[in-house]
């Protein structure tokens, strides 16, 4: 069951001066950063609220680290902006089964690794009126985590 948004997906050209945006418009921090050379992205995940499933919503902001990865085309096509939506479930391989035998393009045969250790796989845009969709189940907190169950940065 999809319970959360768990992100939003932000393209940008230049992910410091994206970062200090957001920082010094809305006052949201980093709280956590890394590089996945597997998506091809340098990304920073600004919490902005705990959700009711012991979650929390993000915004992910995302730098190509390569040109011909899926943020690196799509800036070049569209410029900056929403690249993705993020739904946060329990129980990514049983919604992504689900997606599936409904006829909705599930990208990859099994979840990938995502943001802080999660677990993500990706829902073609074409199949869900132009939204790239992404399902994530979080890392287990561990015990000296604080609340709102994802690892410190
Ligand atoms: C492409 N299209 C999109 C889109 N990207 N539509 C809406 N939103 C997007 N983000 C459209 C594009 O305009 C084309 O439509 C069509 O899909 C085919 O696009 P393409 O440029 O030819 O690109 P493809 O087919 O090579 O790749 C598109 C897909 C690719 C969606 C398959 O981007 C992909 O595998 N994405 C999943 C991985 C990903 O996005 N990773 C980065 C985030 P027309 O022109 O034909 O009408 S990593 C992340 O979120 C992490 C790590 C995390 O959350 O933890
Ligand atoms: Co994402």
């Amino acid at each position: 069951m999809l319970t959360r948004i768990d992100h939003i997906g932000i393209a940008c050209f230049d992910l410091d001066k994206t970062v200090e945006f957001y920082r010094a418009t809305y006052g949201f921090e980093v709280y956590h950063s890394e590089i996945n050379e597997e998506q091809g992205v340098r990304e920073a995940m600004l919490r902005i609220n705990g959700t009711d499933d012991g979650g929390a919503t993000y915004l992910q902001l995302l730098e190509p680290v390569r040109e011909d990865s899926p943020v690196g085309k799509w800036l070049a096509k569209n410029g900056e902006g929403v690249h993705h939506v993020a739904f946060g479930t329990a129980d990514v391989d049983a919604d992504a089964a689900d997606i599936r035998d409904k006829g909705v393009r599930v990208l990859y045969e099994e979840p990938r690794r995502g943001s802080m250790g999660s677990r993500i796989t990706f829902l073609h845009p074409k199949d869900c009126h132009g939204i790239l969709t992404e399902l994530v189940t979080s890392a287990p907190p561990a015990p000296s985590d604080p609340p709102g169950g994802h690892p410190a940065p």
